[in-house]
């Protein structure tokens, strides 16, 4: 493929914040770009709107070009489908033959996959292969490329080491282990038959797009709303939780390289730097110029402001059954074979977070 034309791109899971961000990167790059939405009772494609014509998409409710039709000036082609749905899958690989797909959709809440965890395997393991089937099963193995969304929640329990891609894994959850199901598949259809599959293992990343149910998002969210005189105080689970937490526009770049390296190979991507959920909500609070101070241990543990009012405290319902308490990784590999390195550190996440946040709770 030519610089000006570098192929016909699917992203699953264009919706979430992964897929936004990679979808204007492609478009940025001059792929053709298509996209997969599912079927929702309420518009669930707010963070892509800017990238499509909705005016027409909504009405071509066949989603066989849902981006506004073929006269459409959409940047942007989405197609409804599921990742529990083989034949849906089938009919959007088919009609738009696509030379790369990159696999993000998933449901991505751990904390959710221990209340569905059916679910979960479903879409997120048994989805993944649906995809590869479908990829071989219309003969195109030669011509499309697959990314996968591995994750650092398999690698689960570990000694609290830096993680690389020879770290052996230990899921937590089912959300870690359908995706664990998921990686080994892609590593099956290169072994087996040859195809470009490469998974992406990506360590926490965030953005002001990211899902206000992600502890970054609402703790960034729920302190705006206190600096603002808005809200009371903020309830979070396990403190003590260790994230490596980076941007997700640095990630959805690493992507696009995994894909386009010279050999299909599975990456970690990550910043190599990690703090708790208690020093990231300290952070959010200090930049917001309101500091607080942590009192009490475990479950009575709570942070007070500068008046000693109470503005944050822990709730065991936002426990998990089995948690994760560490994550660290090591991307030296991305970085020396890909040329990866993330751009943003974790303070300029959350300056980043918060100036969007702060303008987003200021026009409502
Ligand atoms: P996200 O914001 O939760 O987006 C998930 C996307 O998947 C949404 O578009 C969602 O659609 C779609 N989806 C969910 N179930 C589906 C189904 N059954 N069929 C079709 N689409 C479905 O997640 P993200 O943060 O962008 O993450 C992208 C991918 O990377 C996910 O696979 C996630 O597990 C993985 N990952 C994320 C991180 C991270 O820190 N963000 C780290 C490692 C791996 P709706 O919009 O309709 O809900
Ligand atoms: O939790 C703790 C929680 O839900 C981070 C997904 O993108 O990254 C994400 O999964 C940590 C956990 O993300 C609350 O127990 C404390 O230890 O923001 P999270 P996650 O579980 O790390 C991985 C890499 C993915 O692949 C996933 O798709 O924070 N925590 N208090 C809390 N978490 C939440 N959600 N809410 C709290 O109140």
């Amino acid at each position: 493929m030519s610089k000006e034309n570098p192929g016909v791109a699917l992203i699953t899971g264009v919706t979430g914040q992964d897929g936004s961000f990679l979808a204007e990167l492609l478009i940025a790059k001059g792929y053709e770009v298509h996209g997969i939405k599912r079927r929702a009772s309420s518009y669930n494609t707010g963070r892509v709107d800017h990238l499509y014509d909705h005016e027409g998409s909504h009405l071509n409710v066949s989603g066989e070009r849902a981006g506004g039709g073929d006269n459409s000036d959409s940047q942007l082609n989405l197609h409804y489908g599921d990742m529990t749905d083989a034949g849906s899958l089938h009919r959007i690989i088919h009609k738009i033959q696509p030379t790369e797909i990159y696999h993000l959709a998933a449901q991505s809440h751990v904390k959710v996959s221990f209340e569905t965890p059916e679910y979960t395997a479903n879409a997120d393991g048994l989805g993944t292969l649906r995809l590869l089937e479908c990829i071989r099963v219309l003969g195109l193995t030669e011509k499309t490329r697959i990314y996968n969304a591995s994750t650092s929640e398999m690698f689960g329990l570990n000694e609290n080491k830096s993680l690389n891609e020879s770290s052996y894994f230990h899921p937590r959850s089912p959300y870690g282990v359908s995706k664990l199901f998921a990686h080994w598949m892609i590593v099956n259809y290169r072994e087996a038959f040859g195809m470009f599959a490469s998974n992406g293992i990506l360590f926490n990343h965030e953005s002001s797009r990211r899902g206000e149910t992600f502890v970054t998002r609402k703790i960034v969210k729920r302190a705006v709303e206190i600096t603002l005189g808005r809200s009371d105080k903020l309830f979070l689970g396990n403190l003590d939780a260790v994230r490596d937490w980076g941007h997700a526009r640095d990630y959805v770049e690493g992507m696009w390289k995994i894909l386009n390296h010279t050999k299909a190979d599975d990456f970690v991507l990550a910043t190599g730097h990690a703090i708790s959920v208690r020093e990231f909500a300290s952070k959010v609070f200090n930049r917001l110029n309101f500091p607080i101070s942590w009192e009490g241990r475990g479950l009575d543990e709570i942070a007070i402001d500068e008046k000693g009012k109470i503005r944050i405290v822990v709730d065991p319902r936002h426990f998990r059954p089995s948690e994760v308490p560490y994550l660290r990784g090591d991307a030296n590999k991305a970085k020396s074979e890909l040329n990866w390195s993330p751009r943003f550190s974790v303070d300029d996440l959350i300056s980043e977070m918060i100036e969007s946040e702060m303008k987003l709770q200021k026009s409502e």
